[in-house]
């Protein structure tokens, strides 16, 4: 009887501790910047999804690109008593010293985007991402098939490749993927290999310098489409024709790169969704239910797009950009 009666007041107990996280429940999201138009489509989302959730309170915190800043937002996520921390990692090293603290806290961490080198020494209760391997993979196959598509496919094609943020895990991932697939498409040659870091004026100032120092680039891999858009802006000013003196591939396939494809100045980009919102809510609704938790790093489903689609990748076939424009929200 001593028993039952411990079992069910333990229940109780448990319930009501439920349930009153449930009422005033503190979200903090961590977010690195706003260095594209990616990025502002996934805070958007968290912002729009998370903040407006009815019944939880919402920090957010914006680093500015610095990792520090984002070490400082944890620490201050802690002292406030926060009950579930969002974190996107600027760079992927240089977090575990923090997100013990935070596992020490007993604060729930849930990763977006960018994951931390560290995952095998955290807790973590869910972790959504890209597969940036594969986008990388992706980017690098689409030149060689379109290549060989077009009789191209036993010339040497002279290939730039543009980079993301150093050390992040999306430029990691992403330059892994392009080499990888270079090895297949032995027609390619790589005749450079540098950051953009990401923005479009990076991208526009790195591409102004290739132009100037490297004697032939028919294939730019661009690790997004910020920097694709701002190599176009320096390969117009250069007196070329983009997306035809210049095969452009860009990532991310936000709405801006989907209308230069319409227009001829690009000519495919690789998708990686930002839009994690209703992923985020549904892991902290299962957390607040009592729900165990997923070591896994879960994937979108995500296509190619490109001027006329029907290009096979390995395991995806492009779509035409021009087709489904109208549907993209960011
Ligand atoms: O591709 C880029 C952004 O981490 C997947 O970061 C993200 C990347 C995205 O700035 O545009």
């Amino acid at each position: 009887m001593k028993k039952l009666v411990a079992l069910v007041l333990a229940m109780i107990m448990a319930l009501s501790a439920v349930s009153a996280l449930a009422e005033g429940v503190k979200i903090a999201f961590s977010q690195i910047g706003q260095e594209s138009d990616w990025r502002t489509a996934n805070t958007d989302s968290i912002n729009k999804w998370v903040g407006e959730h009815e019944g939880w309170d919402y920090i957010y915190d914006d680093a500015q690109q610095k990792q520090e800043n984002q070490i400082k937002a944890l620490r201050n996520f802690i002292t406030q008593g926060v009950d579930v921390i969002v974190l996107t990692c600027i760079v992927d090293s240089g977090w575990e010293e923090v997100l013990k603290e935070v596992n020490e806290a007993e604060i729930p961490l849930i990763l977006v985007d960018r994951m931390p080198d560290c995952m095998d020494k955290i807790e973590y209760y869910a972790a959504f991402g890209g597969d940036f391997v594969e986008e990388g993979r992706r980017q690098v196959a689409w030149a060689g098939e379109y290549l060989k598509s077009i009789g191209r496919g036993d010339e040497e094609v002279c290939v730039a490749i543009m980079e993301g943020t150093t050390g992040s895990g999306a430029q990691v991932g992403r330059t892994e993927g392009n080499l990888l697939a270079m090895e297949a498409y032995p027609n390619l040659k790589k005749v450079a290999q540098q950051s953009g870091n990401f923005t479009r004026a990076e991208g526009q100032a790195l591409m102004e310098s290739w132009l100037k120092s490297i004697d032939k680039i028919d294939v730019l891999i661009a690790q997004n489409d910020d920097m694709a858009l701002g190599a176009i802006d320096a390969i117009k000013a250069a007196g070329k024709v983009p997306g035809k003196d210049i095969i452009i591939v860009g990532c991310d396939s936000v709405k801006v790169a989907f209308q230069a494809i319409v227009d001829g100045e690009m000519n495919a980009t690789i998708e990686c969704t930002p839009l994690y919102g209703p992923a985020v809510v549904k892991a902290i609704e299962d957390l607040l239910a009592g729900a165990e938790g997923s070591k896994d790093i879960l994937h979108p489903e995500e296509g190619v797009y490109d001027t006329d689609g029907g290009i096979d990748v390995g395991g995806v076939v492009s779509v035409k950009a021009g087709d489904v424009i109208d549907e993209r929200v960011y």
